[in-house]
């Protein structure tokens, strides 16, 4: 059973989380993996998990006829500000199928189309930003790529501007939001009676909280009272759409958790996938090269279209391997249905728990070769030679990332006008640190930027007539 497979060393009452760096627990958890193994057991104060980083071991776990997605200690606290939304819910509530039922429309290549022409919007401010700084000022990537997503799930999803590119420090919603997604972590990391002393943190945390739901309560409210004006966002598809099984609506309550879900879920591992994507580049000139070919080939001087950016092939293979190194949503974790066994393990009870730590899945030899460490996009030229269970940055099966198409149209479009606007110099020979949240980042990476031609065609977005024809 499970209590054979291997374990780090104990330490009493703390099983083996002093093994853990709190700052950096995927990356600890990552460490113990290539001492222990693919499949290993873990003792947190309390609780138990069993860690899995092999294509062999994750096919078993993303069967979800014998695995239901678990919802974890981190993603229990982040529930007091995304309840029941699409994230923290667990897939037996009914309103998860209901959501995800009404909001699977609104994520299809089609709904890709309507968010385009936003995306270029939120796109074009942050190549105007880069376009007037100053020769040596650096470029903060992390943070500008956080300015941008935020922005742009903001417009697409509630035709709000959180206006990001006009501020010196980020919209007081994502220091809220970052406050209390930190204190989510923290609290899992508190025993009972230190947690119950943070008087002062738990004050600040409700705060945050009330801060969140107010905002977009408003938001709710005003579109409500302005009536339908023809939106077509997330907001007005929650206001407006059935659940076709049960003919039901979503409730007020459950909007108000589905948009602080997105607004989380949707902007934090964006920002970090084409923070992370723009570090290779500066780090393997040949492939940037190639990147710049392609772009130049397919957008030239114009804005993108929708249809060019899906021409974007190598670009998207750049971000593909991006999220094979960093998955910025690195983990997650399933529980048994039932009694059942797993390839070499004989009894798993029901009720057990396992997490995938996606990184390593991702860096597993058997199947990707042994130069896992090495960035190369050209790993996804064909698609279909990547076995089905080796590569999960988007999460397993009904519960995998909803915002997937939206993610990866986003990335590739502006990934693909950065490069068509600039050259990027590593100015300050960056070593990789890679932050944790609930998300990957990589730390104070900043670079310089330069542009590739006369500043003069950086063009306003053009919504033209013509445009929508062509791309539809
Ligand atoms: C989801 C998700 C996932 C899964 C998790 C678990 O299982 O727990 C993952 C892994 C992910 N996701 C990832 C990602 C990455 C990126 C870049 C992203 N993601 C993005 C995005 C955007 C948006 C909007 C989103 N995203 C959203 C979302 C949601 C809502 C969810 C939940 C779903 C269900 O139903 O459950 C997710 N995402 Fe993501």
């Amino acid at each position: 059973n499970t209590q054979t497979l291997p374990q780090p060393k104990s330490y009493g009452p703390l099983g083996n989380l002093p093994l853990i760096d709190k700052e950096k627990p995927i990356q600890s958890f990552m460490k113990l993996a290539r001492e222990l193994g693919p499949l290993y057991q873990f003792h947190f104060p309390g609780r138990t998990s069993n860690f899995v980083s092999s294509a062999r071991f994750a096919a078993e776990i993303c069967d979800e006829t014998r695995f239901d997605k678990k919802l974890g200690p981190a993603l229990q606290k982040v529930r007091s500000f995304g309840g029941d939304g699409l994230f923290t819910s667990g897939t037996e509530e009914p309103n998860w199928k209901k959501a995800h039922n009404i909001l699977l429309p609104s994520f299809s290549q089609q709904a890709m189309k309507g968010y385009h022409d936003k995306m270029v919007d939120l796109a074009t401010q942050l190549i105007q930003k880069w376009a007037r700084l100053n020769p040596k000022e650096e470029v903060d990537v992390p943070e500008d790529m956080t300015r941008l997503t935020l922005d742009t799930i903001g417009l697409c999803g509630f035709n709000y501007r959180f206006n990001s590119f006009y501020r010196e420090t980020s919209h007081p919603f994502v220091q809220k939001m970052v406050r209390a997604l930190d204190e989510s972590m923290n609290q899992t990391q508190r025993l009972g009676i230190q947690d119950k002393l943070m008087v002062k943190s738990k004050r600040q945390y409700k705060e945050d909280i009330d801060y969140m739901f107010d905002l977009v309560d408003e938001l709710i409210k005003e579109r409500k009272e302005t009536g339908d004006q023809g939106e077509d966002d997330l907001l007005a598809h929650m206001l407006k759409g059935k659940d076709p099984e049960t003919g039901e609506a979503l409730g007020d309550e459950n909007i108000r958790f589905q948009i602080i879900t997105f607004l989380i879920a949707g902007h934090e591992t964006t920002s970090g996938l084409l923070s992370f994507a723009l570090y290779y580049l500066l780090k393997n000139p040949e492939k940037l090269e190639k990147a710049y070919k392609e772009v130049d080939e397919v957008l030239g001087e114009e804005t993108p279209t929708y249809k060019q950016v899906k021409k974007l092939k190598y670009v998207r293979m750049i971000l593909n391997e991006a999220l094979r190194l960093w998955p910025t949503a690195p983990a997650f974790s399933v529980y048994a249905k039932d009694n059942t066994s797993l390839d070499g393990v004989d009894e798993v009870e029901e009720g057990e728990a396992f997490t995938l730590l996606i990184p390593e899945l991702h860096r597993d030899k058997s199947v990707w070769g042994e130069d896992v460490e090495t960035f190369k996009p050209e790993r996804f030229e064909d698609p279909s030679s990547i076995p089905h269970h080796a590569y999960k940055p988007f999460g397993n099966g009904q519960r995998a990332c909803i915002g997937q198409q939206f993610a990866l149209h986003e990335a590739t479009l502006v990934l693909g006008m950065v490069l068509q606007h600039f050259e990027l110099e590593d100015h300050s020979n960056y070593e990789l640190d890679v932050k944790e949240t609930l998300t990957l980042k990589p730390d104070g990476l900043t670079m310089r930027v330069k542009s590739r031609k006369n500043a003069d065609f950086i063009q306003m977005p053009v919504h033209s007539e013509k445009k929508a024809v062509e791309d539809n």
